[in-house]
């Protein structure tokens, strides 16, 4: 069957959250909706303000091209354009084009009489992005403390908050954070291999099937958690990655000021040591 004939059995009006039957229409293979005129209004705005803002600077050298936030002294305030305003419209922009792209997904899966697991799920990533450029600099007073949009700059920020405190491999929600990322890439790593072997026989052979991939698990390290139980693992691994890193930035500074190493003295205090 073309995948357009079936697709137009799924291709039902209705399940908008907002503007009635106003969007209710696909442009070739893409639901318009509410949002997708949302999210391509703010893209394209956003990305353009990148480029004038990169005209106005001295270079087009794409790995050093720089949107700084304002200066600290603007404090929560509107800053020129030049001086940062650009910045906050461009996150303005962002906060909108995210937040109308997990409101198509919502629309979507209300559509089709989906869960909701698929905005959830990328929600957790905008809300990583909206806690650096928005709730910890409300919560440090300026919007001097966002990141900057820049390649280059970008990563001298993430350096340079590090070493403010001291060591940010000592933040422990900062580890636990990076314990989901590699967690999730050893999972994924597992499963993608798992789904290639069996779908990958040797010639001459047939696809093996889903009791394969079990067995397999089951000889190498004697559990299966099983087709579903993976993408669940999987799930839970990624939104976990994502809500660790927003909780390890958002404490570092508004809730804790000094070098994160410093936070583990209480270890140290413990009464259990010789001597104590
Ligand atoms: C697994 O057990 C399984 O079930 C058959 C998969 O399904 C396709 C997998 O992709 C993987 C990676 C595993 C192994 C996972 C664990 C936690 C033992």
């Amino acid at each position: 069957m073309a995948t357009l004939s079936f697709e137009r059995k799924y291709r039902v009006r209705g399940g908008t959250l907002i503007g009635g039957d106003l969007f209710d229409f696909w442009f070739g293979p893409f639901y318009v909706g509410f949002f997708g005129v949302t999210t391509i209004f703010f893209s394209v705005l956003g990305t353009l303000l990148l480029v004038w803002g990169a005209a106005q600077g001295p270079t087009w050298n794409l790995w050093q091209i720089n949107i700084a936030p304002p200066d600290l002294s603007y404090g929560l305030n509107f800053a020129p354009l030049a001086e940062g305003g650009l910045w906050q419209i461009v996150t303005i922009c962002a906060v909108g084009a995210f937040g109308s792209w997990a409101l198509r997904q919502a629309e979507i899966s209300r559509k089709l009489g989906m869960g909701m697991h698929i905005p959830w799920a990328y929600g957790a990533a905008v809300l990583a992005y909206v806690t650096l450029v928005v709730f910890r600099p409300m919560l440090l007073g300026a919007w001097g403390h966002g990141f900057p949009y820049g390649i280059f700059s970008h990563l001298d920020w993430v350096s340079n908050v590090g070493y403010q405190y001291l060591h940010f491999h000592y933040n422990p929600a900062h580890m636990i954070a990076i314990t989901f990322f590699f967690t999730n890439c050893l999972a994924l790593a597992m499963h993608g291999s798992l789904i290639l072997s069996v779908t990958n026989p040797k010639k001459g052979e047939t696809v093996k099937t889903s009791e394969h991939e079990n067995v397999f698990f089951r000889d190498l390290v004697g559990y299966s958690i099983g087709a579903v139980g993976i993408h669940r693992l999987g799930l839970f691994l990624a939104v976990s990655a994502a809500i660790w890193s927003a909780i390890c930035i958002i404490i570092s500074g508004p809730f804790w000021t000094k070098g994160w190493p410093e936070w583990w003295s209480w270890w140290l205090n413990l009464p259990i040591w010789p001597g104590a």
